[in-house]
């Protein structure tokens, strides 16, 4: 394991205070403003999670969404988070920066703070702290959308570049749930993932598939990474593959 970075930081949404209470999130939808690069590290609590409570967790990451505008960033966010989905223009007013979600993987409490690009895509102005900074990158494309599909390989590019080395990678194609308006076969998702060894799955933010799958793949293999066990192995890709739904085949 090569984390870069071991800094404590609370992910509150105000001003931190005493540095005792480390694990806990205030706010209720854990929603904040903090800037890039406050909390940039794994951070582990100084006091044992209560498993009463989704506020307290064991360790926490920073996933980010990135990808062109409009293929479904903020909704695969909001149903995650949420398990709602935002129709039309109404999602482009919703200005989020970032959420928490505390997962349960494996009797460990994961804590995944993910940021929403909010905007930044349309102008290729995705900042290089914000790459640097990421524990997990889903990449997003829209099978509806060619150009985002072709555009992923500049995105790539750019991951390559900035992101830390071993940051987990993983690309979405999102919108499954629109079979008339597919523009872009899964087997090309597919066949651009295994190029760039990365997994992959097709996801819908509106019917909810694969979502939870995406997350906790992440979670999973965040948390077995930053495990001190020697034998503690964990492949996304095989988890990705076992657990993965195809569209069509049911609602997760
Ligand atoms: N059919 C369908 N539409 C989606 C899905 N996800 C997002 N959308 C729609 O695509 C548009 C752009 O979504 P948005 O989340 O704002 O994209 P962003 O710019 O990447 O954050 C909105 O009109 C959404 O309602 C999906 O999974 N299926
Ligand atoms: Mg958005």
């Amino acid at each position: 394991m090569s984390r870069k970075k071991g800094v404590k930081g609370r992910t509150t949404t105000g001003p931190s205070t005493t540095g005792g209470s480390a694990g806990k999130s205030s706010g209720k939808a854990g929603k904040g403003s903090m800037t890039i690069g406050q909390s940039n590290g794994v951070v582990h609590p100084s006091r044992p999670a209560f498993s009463c409570s989704s506020e307290f967790y064991d360790i926490a990451f920073k996933v980010m969404l990135v990808g062109d505008s409009g293929v479904g960033k903020t909704c695969l966010l909001v149903r995650f988070k949420d398990g709602a989905f935002l129709a039309g223009s109404f999602i482009s007013t919703v200005g989020i920066d970032f959420r928490n979600k505390v997962l349960d993987i494996d009797g460990v409490k994961v804590k995944l703070q993910i940021w929403d690009t909010a905007g930044q895509e349309r102008f290729r102005s995705v900042t290089h702290a914000y790459y640097r900074d990421a524990h997990a990158l889903l990449l997003l494309y829209d099978v509806t959308n060619k150009t985002s599909f072709d555009n992923t390989r500049a995105w790539l590019a750019e991951i390559h570049e900035y992101a830390q080395e071993d940051v987990v990678l993983m690309l979405l194609g999102n919108k499954a749930d629109s079979t008339h308006e597919r523009v872009v076969k899964k087997e090309d998702g597919e066949r651009l993932a295994k190029e760039f060894g990365v997994p992959f799955m097709e996801t819908s933010a509106r019917s909810g598939l694969n979502v939870e799958l995406a997350f906790t793949a992440l979670a999973k293999a965040l948390r077995h990474r930053s495990s001190s066990e020697a034998d503690d192995k964990f492949k996304l890709h095989d988890y990705v593959s076992k657990e993965v739904k195809s569209p069509g085949c049911c609602r997760s």
